[in-house]
């Protein structure tokens, strides 16, 4: 069982500094060495056809070792490295995903089904409220295309999303400490889920999603911090209220429902205004570039929170 620490302190300031270290040069001395740091979780990962999609980005790519060996993904542990190392078990397939609530169509779509959706390759920058960052090429659809076959109730305001339970699988849902209440759950206001931004991601690099990177299907919404980016979906439901969120209901001063990137609003802890670009100067560089508003996307997204007071809910 994982030690317990407060969430979101990065493991560098919670685990000894000399084991910190040595895992760090352990890692950056495979990924410099150019094979691919082979875990658990990658072990189903298949080819994917995808065509280009709007949004391009001309960043540097964060490398796919660090994308798929430094994960939050606390089904399988708190520490960086467990999603990867503890996921092996993890069954991806097969899958299905149920759309339901107020929508004139419910259905529940195999993964077969969702897989022959049109699939785009999708750059994003990714920013974990923590204060680091990622370049990610995902593969996935706007999630728009999949709402639109459920014909969703002028009603529904929300969308609420659920992670799978599988404890027997997911070694961070079981045993005595819990660090948080599952299933993990996420939110979107319906012209935020809506907006064509917003993706499902069913692949990254290529590749089907690996496990600790939210098999067989997640969440991406490239303006918010990234626990917005719900992983291994199971249920999407149309709602009229603002659904529960995981870290809104772990700590509500801390992780709001919005939780748009603003690098003008500290988290309580730490400063927003700088990230840590996972990958640059050096595997875990201390390389720290600006925050951006909306984590750079403020020009597609600032408009769907015209007159909302940003500093409360951020
Ligand atoms: N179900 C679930 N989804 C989750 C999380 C989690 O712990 N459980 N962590 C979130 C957080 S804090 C981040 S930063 C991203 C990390 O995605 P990545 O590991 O693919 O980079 O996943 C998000 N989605
Ligand atoms: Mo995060």
């Amino acid at each position: 069982m994982p030690a317990y620490h407060p969430p979101h302190i990065p493991s560098s300031d919670i685990t000894p500094k000399h084991i910190y270290l040595s895992r760090r040069n352990f890692i950056g001395a495979a990924a410099a060495a150019g094979f691919g740091f082979a875990t658990a979780g990658d072990a189903l990962a298949a080819p994917l056809n995808a065509v280009p999609g709007p949004y391009k980005l001309n960043e540097k790519l964060t490398p796919k070792e660090a994308v798929t060996t430094y994960n939050n993904f606390y089904e399988f542990g708190v520490n960086k490295e467990d999603p990867a190392q503890n996921s092996g078990a993890f069954k991806p397939t097969p899958w299905s995903v149920k759309v339901e609530g107020m929508v004139g169509k419910p259905k529940e779509f195999g993964l077969d089904e969702i897989l022959k959706m049109k699939l785009e390759d999708r750059t994003y920058r990714m920013r974990c409220v923590e204060g680091w960052s990622m370049v990610i090429p995902w593969i996935g659809f706007p999630l728009s295309a999949l709402l639109d076959q459920v014909d969703p109730l002028g009603s529904a305001k929300y969308v609420a999303f659920e992670t799978v339970v599988r404890p027997e699988e997911m070694p961070g849902q079981s045993g005595l400490f819990q660090a948080l209440t599952w299933p993990y759950v996420e939110g979107l206001r319906m012209d935020e889920a809506r907006h064509p931004l917003t993706i499902l991601a069913v692949g990254l690099y290529g590749e089907t999603l690996p496990n600790q990177n939210g098999a067989p299907i997640r969440l991406v919404v490239p303006w918010k911090y990234g626990f917005k980016g719900i992983k291994s979906i199971v249920k999407i439901k149309l709602v009229e209220e603002q659904p529960q969120t995981t870290w809104k209901n772990s700590n509500a001063r801390e992780y709001g429902f919005y939780s748009n990137v603003n690098p003008a609003v500290d988290h309580p802890r730490w400063s927003q205004a700088t990230e840590q670009r996972i990958g640059e100067g050096g595997f875990f560089g201390t390389k720290r570039v600006d925050t951006l508003p909306f984590n750079g996307y403020a020009d597609q997204v600032a408009s769907l929170y015209t007159g909302m007071d940003l500093r409360a809910n951020y």
